[in-house]
């Protein structure tokens, strides 16, 4: 196995959800952890949190290419070999059929969940590669396997997320770097308030009456992958709650 304590992990979108909770699954077992998400203030809460030590922590947000790149350039020397990435941040906005949808909303998921993925894979990955040591992990989702009614742009940026991930496995086949895509099924995080724009009522719709996953049963996940022995790629790991399930094909008849 993988001895955590000797990784370098780098979270995107660390400052809530799977993301926080990685972070702390990582830390808590002797990791080096680089937070980063676009809210300062929940950057500095969790460097308090993990008392300052092992952890460091960057304002970024994964759509700016130019920032990514830099934060990779500038990363202080005990961080700056990173081991692990896991590109988690990402949202869900509206649930509009496509007819309906916000066109800046399908803009921002494609420019969060894809292109952002892709700007910070790119920028660590010419690193891993020289260090014959590395993994990338990618948060999929069901959504990018399973259609469901105001899913579509938002499952296909992680329809996209599943096939980038296999597409840089068939690259680097021949290096020590690995790629995982996780995806999770229904979680309670602030998912659902982000994709509901703070309406709460909406929001808390999803989760009533079933036991989602947790943001921690997400992190175990990721924390499994990385730390199977390095001979091990996990490629797609999906999981679900137990309470949820496939719905059969619906027909309109007239
Ligand atoms: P949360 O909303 O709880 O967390 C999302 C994180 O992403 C936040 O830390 C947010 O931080 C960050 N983020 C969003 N946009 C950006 C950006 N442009 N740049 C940098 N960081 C950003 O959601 P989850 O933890 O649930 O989601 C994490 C990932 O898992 C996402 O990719 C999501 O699509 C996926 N997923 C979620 C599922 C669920 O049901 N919850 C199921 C399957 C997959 P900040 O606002 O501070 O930038
Ligand atoms: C999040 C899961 O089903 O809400 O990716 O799209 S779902």
């Amino acid at each position: 196995k993988v001895d955590p304590a000797e990784l370098t992990v780098l979270v995107t979108g660390a400052t809530a959800g799977f993301g926080y909770a990685t972070v702390k699954r990582f830390h808590e077992q002797g990791a080096k952890v680089i937070a980063t998400g676009r809210r300062q203030e929940r950057l500095d809460e969790l460097a308090q949190e993990f008392g300052h030590e092992r952890i460091h922590t960057v304002k970024l947000d994964v759509r700016d290419r130019e920032a990514v790149f830099k934060m990779v350039d500038n990363l202080p020397s005990l961080f700056a070999e990173v081991d692990v990435l896991v590109n988690n941040a990402g949202l869900a906005l509206g649930l509009e059929g496509a007819q309906d949808a916000v066109i800046d909303d399908w803009d921002t998921m494609v420019d969060t969940n894809c292109k952002g993925l892709m700007y910070c894979t790119r920028a660590l990955l010419p690193g891993m590669c020289k260090r014959d040591r590395g993994h990338i992990i990618n948060l999929g989702s069901v959504a990018g396997s399973y259609p469901y009614p105001g899913g579509n742009v938002y499952g296909a940026t992680k329809a996209f997320v599943a096939q980038f991930s296999l597409n840089i496995r068939s690259d680097l086949l021949g290096y020590n770097v690995r790629v995982t895509d996780i995806e999770p099924g229904l979680a309670h995080t602030e998912f659902s308030e982000v994709r509901f724009k703070g309406d709460t009522e909406k929001a808390k719709k999803p989760y009533e009456g079933l036991q989602p996953l947790r943001k921690e049963d997400v992190a175990e996940t990721i924390y499994f992958a990385a730390t199977m022995p390095r001979h091990v790629n996990i490629n797609r790991l999906e999981v679900m709650p137990t309470m949820q399930a496939f719905n059969p094909f619906k027909f309109h008849k007239e």
